[in-house]
């Protein structure tokens, strides 16, 4: 069915393919007041994508990591690659504030229409980011951007869920990243393909390395022959930038070999499936569980008939019927 929702939506996927980043803007907006708008846009796009990269680059509040993203998009661009830039803030449910911070500091390439930038916030979106990331990601693609960099702020569980947005994850860290009782250490090896210290302008950046490589040595990394390299930069003069798409570069040939990358992306696309239905069984239950009357199962497990384990087998056997 074409509905007309879904002909403007193709109207607009047109455009934005032909360069109009306005067009783009739109789905974007589309996507992240999430609801009906959303699911036309996913829709349309999805069939036409599954030729971009995405660089996810996490890490701590300040340490860098919008100036790094502009340097990588400085060098991508010096190959003629278009590039996208989405920058998002978990912990913000508004467009704005510090993000608005990093538009200035990437406004270098605000003038070039082979650039995309763009921030996302939760705004109303059920679930939050962790569905509006890779949406987000697959309309950028299915408008033709080979290289889409996924900036997220914070080390903590929703900048875990969008790291796995992307094919390569580069952490970020700054010299005397190990003395941060915060830092989530074991968060890290689990995300991390690539470690970048930035600010390596700064003192203490072997000993950030030498506790990187501990960890490494202690644990063990996702790729069982991928072990995660740890590169040093100065984003704000553009030190180690090169070396860093280069490190990029092999690691997406890494991927690319015995169908790694088709099998991590299959995964998850599985994973995201999974939260969809998660999401949508828990709406059900709740329309289900709030209905009262005698019989209703509210009322059985209110006065002790039904347990809960019990009641849940009969919400899930209600669902089916339906
Ligand atoms: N000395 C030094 N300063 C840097 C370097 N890279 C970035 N900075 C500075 O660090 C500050 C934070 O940089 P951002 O790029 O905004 O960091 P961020 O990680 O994007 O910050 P949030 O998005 O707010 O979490 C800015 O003042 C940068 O100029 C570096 O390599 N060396
Ligand atoms: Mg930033």
């Amino acid at each position: 069915v074409s509905t007309s929702a879904q002909r403007t939506t193709e109207e607009l996927v047109a455009a934005a393919h032909a360069g109009q980043a306005a067009a783009t803007g739109r789905l974007l907006s589309r996507v992240e007041r999430g609801g009906e708008a959303c699911r036309v846009v996913a829709r349309v796009v999805f069939a036409l994508g599954g030729s971009a990269y995405t660089v996810g680059v996490t890490g701590p509040p300040g340490a860098g990591k919008s100036t790094l993203t502009g340097r990588l998009v400085g060098a991508l661009r010096a190959r003629d690659d278009r590039v996208a830039v989405l920058a998002i803030d978990p912990t913000s449910p508004y467009s704005g504030g510090a993000i608005l911070g990093d538009r200035v500091r990437m406004l270098d390439h605000s003038h070039d229409p082979g650039v995309f930038i763009r921030s996302m916030a939760t705004r109303g979106h059920l679930g939050g980011l962790a569905f509006a990331a890779p949406e987000a990601v697959r309309v950028l693609d299915a408008v033709g951007f080979p290289w889409i960099l996924l900036e997220t702020v914070g080390v903590g569980q929703a900048e875990l869920d969008v790291s796995r947005t992307a094919d390569t994850t580069v952490v970020v860290l700054n010299p005397g990243w190990g003395d941060d009782v915060q830092t989530a250490k074991a968060g890290l090896l689990e995300i991390a393909d690539i470690f970048v210290i930035n600010k390596a302008d700064r003192p203490g950046a072997d000993e950030a390395r030498a506790d990187l490589e501990s960890m490494l040595d202690a644990g063990s990394w996702p790729g069982a022959d991928w072990r995660p390299p740890i590169l040093e930069t100065v984003a704000s003069c553009g030190n180690g930038v090169e070396a860093l798409l280069e490190s990029v570069e092999r690691h997406r040939a890494w991927l690319s070999r015995d169908g790694r990358l088709a099998s991590e992306r299959s995964g998850r696309l599985c994973r995201e499936i999974e939260s969809i239905v998660a999401l949508r069984l828990q709406e059900q239950a709740h329309e289900v569980l709030a209905r009262s009357g005698a019989e209703s199962l509210r009322t059985r497990v209110e006065e002790r008939q039904l347990d809960t384990w019990t009641a849940a087998d009969a919400v899930l056997a209600e669902l089916a019927r339906l």
